[in-house]
């Protein structure tokens, strides 16, 4: 079929007020960014007039500045699901401007098909290649594409020269049925294949193919530093030793590793330690030390849902395909996420908190329990199901005036139930079978910067010390408050709850 070339003006034009448009992508890797970027443009002419023009937005996790960075600047964006990293997209949402839904990444893909946020009207989807019946093959990113593009009453194809068709044979493309005609995910490796390396869709359905050159508007990573170093190697020391008491098979086991400093930082520490052997990635994105560790061996395969990568690691990727062709493969992320599949293969999940509480409850998405950060990504995805579940995080945040340990976090992702190590520069507390009075014990002793051990051990002081879980409830987010009060949780006068 021939399709129809039209400009990124011309593909927005077909997007309407009240519209739900579905990008391909997982973090900016791999989204769609022309048609978004002009649909800012009519949102601000449309508001300009005095007209409405807002629309609802169905990703992958997070987008860049082409979707969100433009697009809640011009106010165009009134409802988005997953993870974002965006800090004008943080701003509006917690303005009250966005109703931002944020779930795990796993689900995104089957809510949408259980309907419960509403139709897709357009999907949007970046593109190496496409061919006369309808196959498209994707870039950098699987993400919900595949069910994007199936449930969409019309798809604009944005075909992208700043990927290589190199990309082509990454991804292995499938999309599992829903209940009750579920099966299991036939993934039993990280470097199992079960799909196709494109998504078919029914050509007619395809309303524009729009051609760009627009690279990937991945962050880069500030350097790394001692205190980033010092997390990775006490997280590559821990899991070094389980691996010598035989908790950790000698072969090892598939990693998870989240994104950002820490986690490139935790990577580099684990793949320069040659006392764990080379092992597996079986996770969400692929950040370039990851990539550098394939290069020198340390890492044998990578399973992901995104190459969430410099745009020059990403070239180098395209142009070394003959090496990298059976080291990579790019899943949906309903499948890279699964926890049925997570569970399966025994993964380890590493991912950051925001701030963890003396019993082993993770806040990862909210600053001051109120503020979203970024929100809860995949790590909720990996850490209830993983083999062994790490958090990581400095111990204080703000020059000191913030301790990431407190008495009882002000938002809760992960529970204590699902937690097993937390590791911060100071060094790790291991919650594996322990009960709550235990745990704290080991965070305060291990984790908690030293300006603020004295602080946590009185905390314990004011509660009955007996029950459960002890807490003396009104003081329980006093850090907080003094935060608020004072701007340094270091002045807190625990006397006032006594
Ligand atoms: O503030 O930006 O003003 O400097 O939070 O913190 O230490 O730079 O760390 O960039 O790795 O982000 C949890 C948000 C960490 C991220 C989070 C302030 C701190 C700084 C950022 P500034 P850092 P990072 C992967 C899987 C989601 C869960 C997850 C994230 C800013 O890693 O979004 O892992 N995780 N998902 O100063 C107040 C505290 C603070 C605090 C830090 N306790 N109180 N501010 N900050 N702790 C994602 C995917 O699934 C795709």
């Amino acid at each position: 079929m021939a399709f129809n070339y039209i400009s990124a003006a011309e593909a927005a034009s077909l997007i309407k007020h009240g519209y739900n448009i579905g990008l391909s992508g997982f973090t900016p890797a791999g989204t769609a960014k022309a048609v978004t970027a002009e649909l800012a443009k009519i949102a601000e002419a449309e508001h300009a007039k005095g007209n409405p023009f807002q629309v609802g937005i169905f990703t992958g996790a997070s987008t860049g500045e082409s979707c969100d960075g433009c697009m809640s600047r011009a106010k165009a964006i009134r409802y988005r699901a997953p993870y974002t990293t965006n800090a004008d997209f943080r701003k509006a949402v917690n303005s009250g401007e966005i109703a931002y839904n944020d779930i795990h990444l796993s689900q995104m893909a089957q809510e949408l098909r259980y309907g419960f946020m509403g139709k897709v009207d357009v999907a949007i989807i970046e593109a190496c290649e496409l061919t006369a019946d309808g196959k498209i093959y994707l870039t950098a990113a699987g993400g919900i594409a595949p069910t994007l593009c199936r449930l969409a009453d019309r798809i604009i194809v944005e075909l992208n020269a700043a990927h290589s068709r190199n990309a082509m044979g990454l991804h292995d493309v499938y999309e599992p049925l829903d209940p009750p005609a579920r099966r299991e995910i036939p993934v039993f490796k990280p470097s199992d294949r079960i799909g196709q390396t494109y998504i078919q869709v029914d050509p007619r359905k395809i309303v524009g193919v729009v051609e760009t050159d627009w690279p990937d508007e991945a962050r880069s990573f500030s350097a790394p530093d001692p205190l980033t170093d010092q997390i990775g190697r006490n997280v590559a020391d821990f899991l070094a030793a389980d691996m010598r008491r035989g908790i950790i098979p000698s072969t090892f086991l598939p990693l998870q590793s989240g994104v950002g400093n820490i986690a490139n930082a935790v990577l580099n520490a684990l793949g320069h330690d040659k006392t764990i052997p080379a092992f597996e990635m079986y996770t969400e994105v692929i950040q370039n030390s990851v990539i550098g560790l394939i290069r020198e061996g340390r890492i044998k395969f990578g399973s992901a849902c995104s190459l969430t990568v410099t745009n020059d690691c990403l070239n180098g990727i395209y142009e070394d395909m003959d090496f990298f062709r059976d080291k990579l493969v790019l899943r949906p992320s309903e499948v890279s996420n699964s926890p049925e599949v997570i569970r399966r293969l025994g993964v380890i999940s590493i991912n950051t908190a925001i701030e963890a509480d003396i019993y082993g409850n993770v806040n990862s998405t909210h600053i001051g329990g109120t503020r979203m950060m970024n929100g809860i990504g995949g790590s909720g995805d990996f850490t209830r199901n993983a083999y062994i579940s790490i958090f990581t995080c400095p111990s204080v945040a703000k020059e000191g005036r913030i301790s990431a340990i407190v008495p009882m976090v002000s938002h809760h992702d992960h529970t204590e139930h699902d937690v097993n190590i937390i590791v911060t520069e100071q060094g790790i507390a291991d919650l594996r079978g322990k009960g709550p009075k235990e745990r704290a014990q080991a965070i305060i002793e291990n984790c908690v910067h030293p300006d603020y051990k004295n602080i946590l051990w009185d905390y314990l002081k004011l509660t009955d010390g007996k029950s459960q879980t002890p807490h003396a409830i009104q003081a329980a987010l006093g850090l907080h408050a003094e935060l608020a009060k004072s701007g340094d949780m270091r002045n807190v006068n625990w006397g006032q709850y006594a």
